[in-house]
């Protein structure tokens, strides 16, 4: 049983949280920072506490804060959304510690998934395929070298305690080697508090598929399909579908097992994603496991019909997970456009301020989670995420096209946002075909550069 969660979250995500919550008859509390006394989540809200100033490491990331609020308001659980402090295993374990559910995995779980050289080798021992690389942490450009010439060039250096791309460096030959180490780690160093790097054999145009995983504090695992992800710019997801386009029945099923056994391996318990690069001849690579609620969720929810945050929400009040095979079938083709206040035209630049008009689109097939409105500030704290437009069609062909004309309806002014960039990726014949890989964004944005 859940009394009362505390959403410690912001933007469309506090959003969709308080929805399923509402859904589910759960009072629930909105977490703000004064940054977001006006925003819409804290509007909808039965209740919001507010928990610091306006940047992040005084509010959303200080977890006395977010633990306070929830005692004070008498919360029992604690959603922690995306981002901020969603993977944190000291927040889960004091949570524990606190008696309030934590709606997550446990902190062991966090612990092992958030050193991303360590996932790596827990998967290997787990029987998954991972990239040829570093097994241990490379200490110097010697030791380096010796296993970038084993590898065989391009390499990556990784961070470990990065993820998601951050801290990534490609290396395409030898005399670039040990600058790329010093630079990697130096950046690991400030971003993370953590200069261990490991290295991979760089795969040149893979697909970036990730598959959804649900399991249940009583041992239940199952796959609820997978996503397509590799329309990203500097690792920011631009586009995600579902299912994978492309993907035949043998490469998918040993997707989906890969992930239930990786997630097993972990004591996985809650919604996560385990992430894979698959190459042409459908050989696949685990790189690493999102050990939270990912932003593009919504198109697995669309072709399953699934509500994952209320399967979060159940899972933690310790509910079995009782799926037959068609509750997991995907039905028709679902894809997700993210929208934020950037501008493409100069290098993706975040671009906070205030949305003078707003219209987001409707119609058959469409779904908007968003948080923005006509007269919202968009603060300048925080991601410039204002909202994702997720289309839904009986096949991939159709749900393009009703992403297309969705993208058409909407009316964002006073912010710019990369809606014609999407439209022409969109319509690209490259897309069209599920051509593209990983590289396509960087290579499209090139060619138009000219
Ligand atoms: C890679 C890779 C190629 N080779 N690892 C990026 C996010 C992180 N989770 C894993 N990522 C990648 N890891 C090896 N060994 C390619 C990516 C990658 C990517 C790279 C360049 C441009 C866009 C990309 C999109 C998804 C994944």
């Amino acid at each position: 049983m859940i009394r009362k969660v505390l959403i410690a979250n912001r933007g469309e995500i506090a959003l969709r949280v308080l929805r399923a919550c509402r859904e589910l008859g759960i009072p629930a509390v909105v977490a703000y920072s004064e940054a977001d006394r006006e925003s819409l989540p804290v509007r909808l809200a039965d209740e919001a506490i507010c928990i610091g100033p306006a940047p992040a490491e005084r509010s959303y990331n200080h977890i006395p804060a977010i633990i306070s609020a929830a005692v004070v308001t008498g919360c029992d659980a604690l959603h922690p959304g995306y981002g901020f402090l969603a993977e944190n295993a000291l927040l889960a374990e004091i949570c524990e510690e606190c008696g309030i559910t934590f709606i997550g995995p446990r902190p062991q779980t966090l612990r092992a998934l958030g050193d991303k050289a360590e996932a790596r080798r827990l998967m290997q021992r787990a029987g998954l395929p991972i990239v040829p690389g570093s097994e241990t942490p490379v200490r110097d450009a010697s030791e380096a070298r010796r296993i970038a010439r084993k590898l065989g060039y391009p390499v990556l250096v990784k961070a470990a305690a990065g993820g998601g791309g951050r801290g990534m460096r490609i290396v395409r030959e030898e005399r670039e080697l040990a600058t790329a180490l010093q630079v990697a780690q130096q950046e690991a160093q400030a971003a993370f508090g953590d200069p261990s790097v490991y290295l991979e054999r760089y795969l040149e145009r893979p697909r970036h598929v990730e598959v959804q995983i649900l399991a249940d504090q009583h041992g239940n695992i199952v796959a609820v399909g997978e996503r397509d992800c590799s329309i990203q710019r500097r690792y920011q997801k631009l586009i995600e579908e579902a299912p994978a386009p492309d993907l035949s029945a043998r490469v998918r099923d040993a997707l989906h097992e890969a992930a239930v056994r990786g997630a097993r391996a972990v004591g996985y318990v809650g919604a996560g994603t385990f992430e894979f690069l698959v190459d042409r001849e459908g050989h696949f690579y685990f790189t690493e496991a999102n050990a939270r609620l990912q932003v593009e969720h919504p198109v697995t929810e669309a072709v399953t019909s699934l509500d994952l945050v209320q399967w979060q929400l159940a899972i933690a009040a310790g509910e079995r997970l009782a799926l037959r095979e068609r509750d997991l079938a995907p039905r028709g083709h679902a894809i997700e456009v993210r929208v934020t206040a950037e501008d493409p035209d100069r290098d993706f630049a975040p671009r906070p301020g205030r949305i003078e008009q707003l219209v987001w689109p409707g119609g058959p097939g469409i779904r908007v989670d968003s948080h923005a409105y006509a007269g919202y500030v968009v603060p300048p704290h925080y991601d410039s995420l204002l909202g994702k437009v997720i289309a839904w069609g009986l096949d991939r062909a159709q749900a393009i096209e009703r992403l297309d004309r969705a993208l058409r309806e909407t009316i964002i002014d006073g912010v710019p946002t990369p809606i014609p960039l999407l439209r022409r990726i969109l319509q690209h014949p490259d897309f069209r075909a599920s051509r593209h890989t990983t590289t396509f964004l960087a290579e499209y944005l090139a060619s138009q550069q000219s």
